[in-house]
């Protein structure tokens, strides 16, 4: 395949610095490295432009902190994925969870014309909260509401009319859900696995269910914030979450949606190496998107 790595190297929507610095780390944990050992083809595009928050003032206006530098990263992002040809299989590295207003979009209408798009969303946590519900007005925790319609107008708009259907949602990891965020979810009818579903059902029948679910989809997006994986596992984040998926739960989702051929673009998002221990972090997340590309036991 050909991979196309796209760095958005920005915090500016967590509430914890350092998730800027995720890019670099995954980089320095051989992702292209270990991907052309897969036999890819692979090139790094570089980083998109993201305002450094020293630069700004930090402020939150409507709800929403740093609005404005967050919507021009992704609309960065959007553009420049929005432009790469149909045969290359984009690899996004956050930067914080926010970044997947503009890669999904970005994806979603690549080639000129919307497709439809399936979104799955790896997260300890939603990420449905608008201005209104959000708790801390950190737009990490918003972006799935607003490509799915629902929130602040500006951040709605990066998908330039386009939006993502709820019922082309599905999140898998779950253990993190605040109260008015819950409501809007349940409203909004988005399909959510929690760390519950994972212990009762298994990985295993998740993800056919979510594929079968998603069947009718042209493009696949999956979404990977590195705080779905336990603590233990990957302790540099910035929203840690005790009781997540295990090292082998992470790898297992990923083989699957690697064996059904289906998936067409990645994000890698939340890896903060300021928290972390000796990059293990990026190193369990470049594992992941190896999976996801091919990489087998035997
Ligand atoms: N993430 N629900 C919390 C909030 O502030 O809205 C946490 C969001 C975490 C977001 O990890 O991408
Ligand atoms: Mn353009
Ligand atoms: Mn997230
Ligand atoms: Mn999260």
């Amino acid at each position: 395949m050909n991979v196309n790595i796209l760095g958005i190297p920005m915090d500016l929507g967590a509430g914890r610095r350092g998730v800027d610095m995720g890019a670099s780390a995954l980089r320095n944990a051989h992702l292209a490295r270990t991907l052309r050992e897969l036999g890819h083809t692979v090139r790094d595009l570089g980083d998109v432009d993201v305002a450094l928050p020293e630069t700004l003032d930090k402020h939150a206006s409507a709800g929403l902190v740093f609005l404005e530098p967050i919507l021009d990263a992704c609309r960065a992002a959007s553009e420049r994925l929005q432009h790469l040809p149909e045969d290359v299989f984009p690899i996004t590295l956050g930067g914080d969870h926010s970044v997947s207003m503009g890669t999904v979009t970005g994806n979603a209408l690549r080639g000129g014309a919307a497709q439809r798009t399936g979104l799955i969303w790896v997260d300890a946590h939603t990420d449905y909260n608008t201005p209104e519900t959000s708790p801390s007005g950190n737009i990490h925790g918003m972006p799935v509401a607003h490509l799915t319609g629902r929130g602040d107008a500006h951040l709605m708009g990066l998908g330039g009319g386009w939006t993502l259907r709820p019922e082309d949602v599905v999140m898998i990891g779950i253990r993190s859900v605040d109260a008015r965020e819950r409501e809007l979810l349940r409203d909004a009818g988005i399909k959510a696995y929690t760390m519950k579903d994972v212990d009762q059902l298994g990985i295993t029948r998740i993800t056919e269910e979510a594929l079968e679910r998603l069947s009718d989809v042209t493009r696949l997006h999956v979404s990977f914030d590195a705080d779905a994986l336990d603590p233990t596992v990957a302790p540099g984040v910035g929203t840690p979450v005790a009781g997540g998926l295990t090292y082998r739960e992470g790898h297992l989702l990923m083989e699957l949606l690697s064996e059904s051929g289906r998936v067409t673009s990645l994000d890698i998002v939340e890896v903060n190496p300021v928290l972390d221990t000796r990059n293990q972090t990026a190193e369990v997340m470049v594992g992941m998107a190896a999976s996801l590309l091919g990489q087998r036991i035997l």
